[in-house]
């Protein structure tokens, strides 16, 4: 495992979080992102499962800034690396997957046209061009990260994928 790279990441997830670029993650950043996600998956801001999505970030928000023990004024860069290292290195999969299985969690929802819970190749590829990547990636990247070649996507597979990115041992990024 590269902990240069991990870290990396991590100052990149930073700065695509501190949406509003002064430096420090807030609440405000984090409902921000939630709503830029919502509008690529053309949602309309009362949808439950966009209200679902900004709860998740809501509560990542918070569990964020308790793990880095910031004021309420924001967390700054130092303090997010601290936290998140701890919870990649330290925390475990369990830890982690209780920080960010929400925010997965309501992605796959906003994602599950049919509601069967799972993501096909067309449900993936409506995830991944909300969050910004070109269209026609789905099929290569469901391909590589469908562990048991049922070709479809579980929460548990989406969630080890963001996992694995930011350990720095995959090179998909999920979270837009
Ligand atoms: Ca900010
Ligand atoms: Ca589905
Ligand atoms: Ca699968």
């Amino acid at each position: 495992m590269s902990t240069a790279l991990a870290n990396e990441r991590l100052r990149k997830r930073f700065a695509r979080w501190d949406v509003d670029g002064n430096g420090l993650l807030e609440l405000n950043d984090f409902q921000q992102e939630a709503a830029r996600i919502a509008q690529g998956f053309g949602k309309p801001e009362d949808a439950p499962e966009v209200q679902a999505l900004r709860d998740a970030f809501e509560a990542l928000y918070a569990h964020l800034s308790e793990r880095s023990g910031s004021a309420q004024a924001g967390i700054t860069e130092d303090s997010f690396l601290r936290a998140t290292e701890e919870l990649l290195f330290s925390g475990g999969e369990a830890a982690f997957n209780r920080a960010l299985g929400p925010v997965v969690k309501s992605l796959v929802t906003l994602s599950d046209a049919n509601g069967d819970g799972v993501l096909d190749g067309q449900e993936f590829e409506a995830w991944l061009v909300a969050i910004g990547l070109p269209a026609g990636q789905a099929g290569e990247v469901l391909s590589k990260v469908d562990e048991n070649g049922d070709g479809v996507l579980s929460e548990d597979e989406l969630l080890r994928v963001v996992r694995e990115y930011h350990y720095g041992r995959l090179d998909i990024e999920l979270l837009g």
